[in-house]
């Protein structure tokens, strides 16, 4: 079933049957790094993979624990086994490199899709997870491989933890540094929120605000799977789309940012695609970001997330343990347990840290009623290619009020922000954060506040380069968008019976364009 909506000059298409599971084109690497000489290609040729076996049920669970609370023998250990991972020969499938280039690889755009033009990439959809789960599971077990260790685990940096919130000492060591750091940044705690500077807030201060905003991306925005996850892309140029989950969002940009170097172009190597597995704290990030998706599934007692079989079937390949070049599909890598590996649970202070509104609710309803008269527009909200250059007030039109909870159970109600682009200069990254019924000054507007609805934060993509005689350029360019859920932050507000609401964007850097904004639902 094919749905082409057209709003406002924007023209996007969600379907549910088009195109095929999405896969990559093997035979058609294409150079990817900005410098335009190097690529992430392998230097081997592509070879016809096969099809992925679970590993055997009684194997042990690999234990994935938090990087804080582990000891100087299992750190050694870890740190033993990236050194020889290092020190394998530059074209071995499991050398650091090679293993680094796979991200590079799939979020580059180095991969034409499988029967398309397309550039397959993986981020800013529903492949995010499923992607970088399935990169996870490999390097583990090469990696214990390597040292003869078949209970070898990642550790995952546990940055939703006040314990955790410092960057791991251990990867400023040995085969684990990376010289491609920004040395000021992180010797603070981590900004979940990272604009792009250091805002000066105390350690407290920190913490709490990152409590808030994991409470806001984990429990109270991604009430429906594609708010978490991101959205449905297929196959083909039809079936585009830049959506990306909140986690993804924030802290996963973010905190990929806040660790790359402030003096490289585009925050290497942690903040940008092509070289962030170049650094070995990747791994660490990207496990605790795959703790999050479980944590996540098992919050609402996995369920699957999409019965869609272009999604559960699309594939990714990955050198195994065992040198066998192996198919992966997104079905394959839905339940940790059936992959042999787990993650040691640790409290979790954010699910008690719901904002509370910074202005009571009341007050600011009757602040918000006086502006009405000044800057309603006739006829909803008003739409239009706005430039971020500063903060932009809107008022925009809920096409429905008082829902009974078991409407709002089935359908969430999302704040969609679309068209969103980047003006002049800001291509490598924009940033802006989204309030609702905000009334209190900017300055003390922060993820604290109920009024805190998401942040869209961009990280640098890396265009693909085309050599001479290299595939065709895709035909359609698609802007990404940001869907927030916005049911449970409406209640607290006691915004619930309010026809219209106030959205506030506020620039945290770059200067980005929103074509538009509206309510919609999302079941
Ligand atoms: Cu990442």
């Amino acid at each position: 079933m094919e749905n082409r909506i057209v709003a406002d000059g924007v023209e996007w298409c969600e379907s549910d049957e088009i195109g095929i599971p999405i896969r990559a084109n093997l035979s058609s690497c294409h150079p990817s790094y900005p410098d335009g000489n190097s690529s992430c290609c392998p230097p081997w040729p592509a070879q016809e993979p096969v099809d992925f076996q679970f590993p055997h049920p009684s194997s042990p669970i690999r234990v994935r624990r938090p990087v804080h609370l582990v000891d100087d023998e299992y750190k050694a250990k870890y740190e033993r086994a990236v050194a020889i991972m290092k020190q394998l020969p530059l074209d071995h499938p499991h050398n650091f490199w090679r293993q680094a280039d796979l991200h590079c690889l799939y979020c580059t755009g180095a991969y034409s899709q499988f029967n398309y033009s397309t550039e397959f990439r993986i981020h800013h959809s529903w492949l995010f997870f499923p992607w970088h789960r399935a990169l996870l599971y490999f390097h583990e077990r090469i990696l214990g491989k390597l040292i003869g260790d078949d209970s070898f685990a990642l550790l995952y940096w546990n940055w939703d933890h006040p314990d955790g919130m410092r960057f791991p000492a251990m990867f400023t060591e040995g085969a684990l540094d990376d010289t491609e750091r920004d040395s000021m940044d992180i010797q603070n705690v981590v900004d979940h929120n990272f604009h792009g500077t250091d805002r000066g807030l105390s350690d407290r201060e920190q913490i709490l605000e990152n409590l808030a905003l994991m409470y806001n991306q984990m429990v109270s925005s991604p009430k429906q799977p594609e708010l978490f996850m991101g959205c449905k892309l297929r196959s083909g140029d039809e079936g585009k789309c830049k959506g990306t989950g909140t986690i993804e969002s924030a802290p996963h940009n973010t905190v990929h940012r806040w660790v790359g170097s402030r003096d490289n172009p585009v925050r290497e190597n942690m903040g940008a695609f092509y070289s962030s597995g170049f650094d070995p704290v990747f791994y660490s990030h990207h496990s605790n970001i795959d703790r999050l998706w479980a944590l996540w599934q098992r919050m609402r007692d996995n369920e699957l997330e999409f019965d869609d079989e272009m999604w559960l079937n699309s594939e990714f390949t990955f050198y195994d343990e065992n040198l066998q070049f192996v198919r992966i599909r997104v079905r394959d890598v839905l339940s940790i347990s059936k992959l042999r590996y787990g993650y040691q649970d640790i409290e979790l202070p954010w699910l008690d840290a719901r904002p509370k509104p910074s202005v009571p609710p009341e007050i600011a309803r009757s602040i918000l009623r006086k502006r009405e008269g000044a800057l309603q527009t006739p006829g909803g909200a008003p739409q239009g290619n706005w430039t971020l250059d500063k903060t932009l007030t809107v008022r925009i039109q809920r096409p429905r009020i008082n829902r009974t909870r078991e409407e709002k159970r089935r359908e969430e109600e999302i704040l969609f922000v679309y068209g969103i682009g980047a003006a002049g200069t800001s291509a490598g990254f924009v940033k802006f954060d989204v309030f609702v019924n905000a009334v209190e000054e900017l300055t003390v507007l922060s993820p604290r506040s109920r009024e805190f609805a998401g942040t869209f934060s961009h990280i640098h993509d890396s265009p693909r380069l085309y050599p001479e005689e290299g595939g065709g350029r895709d035909k359609k360019k698609v802007k990404p968008h940001l869907k927030l859920g916005i049911s449970e932050l409406l209640e607290d507000l006691q915004a619930d019976e309010d026809d219209s609401i106030w959205v506030m964007l506020v620039p945290r850097g770059g200067t980005a364009t929103v074509q538009g904004i509206r309510i919609d639902y999302m079941k």
